[in-house]
């Protein structure tokens, strides 16, 4: 059986991101694809993760493989598989690097052995496909160890870390150490922000690349408020049947959204009742609970509206073996709650059957926002934070990872210590009491998420990136 998963990815019209960027920023796009061409001649660029659908990574690739296309460059997209061990061992290493001992790095020899193991037999596919002189970018953890196969290749191995903290610690050390011996003498490594770096990396052959969103994708397009309300009565969200609404595709084409969600709920909300909403996977460092507690202790008592927590199905996301446990948990938080807090606060999961139609369902839950929350105890980057600014709203997130590198001052509310559930509740309270605020905060975000985290500047920073690589 394969174990590798090519995860088709459709050219993406460039032309498109002109309108959104100006013609100054989209000329210089455009020059530095074209300057990159004759370098990238005759090779394929390769991105390989470890899930097609669920997190911030697919995410981003599911619409820069489709931008890279279309700007001329051969650019292909695969996905490993492992099993549960496998899994549990990268989650591990995953809160490691985050700076959470949680089930702790891998520590022993026979743990490292199944990693190799479990990367070797997915490498024996993978050079079948990569060819000399080829570049292969490996993200994140899972992938390491696929590198010294790689480059016996004779492929070109750049490494993306999309995770990290803000201070190395015992417990981060430990996990880069595990991961040392696979990434050391790689041509290149990139990181969200600088501070992750472990300090044994060459700082000349290390890159800083913030994520980005596609305003165009089914995730981010302009969706008109009836659509919105549309959507959220089709999964089931708010009460009221309607046809299905519709969405853009990954290939340009139209899909709707048919399916359901998940609701744990008392009684569905009201379509004019103010929301506050985080969407994250089920993972502990999103800290949903957290945001269940600050909203019943802090918010509930002294402002109107209600509180939706949002995560993928449980089921779906093999690389996250610890969606289930979490999400559990959260239903049985919820149980807890006082009756009349807990007729204000759901638990939703959207199905992921469908990418492109799961991303509809975020996008119109993200636009029926009042208050968006990413109240993570750790964060790479964040994406839920661009996304739901570039809609313009305003979002209450942790001063932690990526997250005050996307808030601004005026653009949205910074909480200093992630733990503080009273600081959290009065940001989130104060907004939801006014609505002014609420809308000057939301338009700077937008223009900020605009100047700052549009596809086009990644694409010129991985042009930077592969002008230095390949030899
Ligand atoms: N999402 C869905 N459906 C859901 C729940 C989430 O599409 O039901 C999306 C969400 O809209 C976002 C993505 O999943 O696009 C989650 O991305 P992000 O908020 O960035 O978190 P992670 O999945 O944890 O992604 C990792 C890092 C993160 C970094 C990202 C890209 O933890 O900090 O921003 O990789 O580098």
């Amino acid at each position: 059986m394969s174990l590798l998963r090519t995860v088709p990815a459709e050219r993406r019209p460039i032309a498109a991101l002109e309108s959104v960027v100006g013609p100054e920023r989209y000329t210089r796009l455009l020059a530095a694809a074209h300057a990159l061409r004759p370098r990238l001649a005759g090779r394929t660029i390769w991105n390989v993760n470890s899930t097609a659908v669920g997190g911030g990574v697919a995410e981003m690739l599911q619409t820069l493989v489709g931008y890279g296309q279309d700007l001329g460059i051969v650019i292909r997209w695969v996905v490993i598989s492992g099993d549960p061990a496998f899994f549990a061992l990268t989650k591990g290493l995953h809160n490691a690097l985050h700076g959470f001992a949680g089930s702790g790095p891998p520590a022993g020899p026979a743990e490292a052995a199944h990693y190799e193991q479990v990367l070797a037999d997915n490498a024996a596919e993978l050079v079948d496909l990569v060819r000399p002189g080829d570049m292969v970018l490996l993200h994140d953890p899972q992938t390491a160890g696929l590198a010294p196969w790689l480059r016996r290749a004779g492929a070109h191995v750049v490494w993306r870390c999309h995770i990290g903290a803000d201070e190395h610690s015992a417990v981060t050390l430990a996990g880069w150490e595990f991961l040392r011996p696979y990434l050391t003498g790689l041509e290149g490594y990139v990181f969200s922000r600088r501070r992750y770096v472990p300090p044994w990396l060459p700082a000349a052959a290390v890159e800083v690349i913030p994520p980005s969103i596609d305003p165009f994708s089914a995730k981010n397009e302009d969706m008109s408020d009836g659509t919105v309300q549309a959507v959220l009565r089709r999964i089931g969200f708010l009460d009221g049947a309607v046809a299905p609404p519709p969405f853009v595709r990954r290939d340009g084409h139209r899909g709707e959204v048919v399916r359901r969600a998940a609701v744990v709920a008392d009684r569905l909300p009201g379509p004019d009742e103010p929301m506050l909403l985080q969407v994250s996977r089920w993972d502990r460092l999103k800290d949903m609970g957290g945001v269940l507690h600050g909203f019943a202790a802090h918010v509930a008592p002294e402002a109107d509206g209600y509180l939706a927590l949002v995560g993928p199905s449980v089921a779906t996301v093999a690389d996250d073996p610890e969606g289930a446990a979490v999400y559990a948990e959260c239903v049985r938080q919820w149980q807890d709650l006082p009756a009349a807090v807990r007729a204000r606060v759901m638990l939703v999961t959207l199905p992921l059957d469908d990418v492109d139609e799961n991303a509809a369902m975020v996008n119109a839950l993200q636009r029926h926002a009042a208050v968006v929350a990413q109240k993570s105890l750790a964060e790479g980057f964040g994406l839920t934070v661009a996304e739901a600014m570039w809609k313009g709203r305003p979002v209450v997130g942790s001063a932690v990872g990526g997250i005050p590198d996307q808030i601004a001052a005026g653009t949205g509310v910074l909480v200093g210590d992630p733990a503080d559930l009273a600081a959290f509740g009065a940001a989130v309270r104060d907004l939801l009491r006014d609505p002014a605020a609420r809308e000057a905060m939301g338009a700077a975000a937008h223009e900020h998420i605009r100047a700052e985290f549009v596809g086009d500047q990644h694409l010129m920073r991985y042009a930077r990136l592969f002008t230095r690589v390949g030899g």
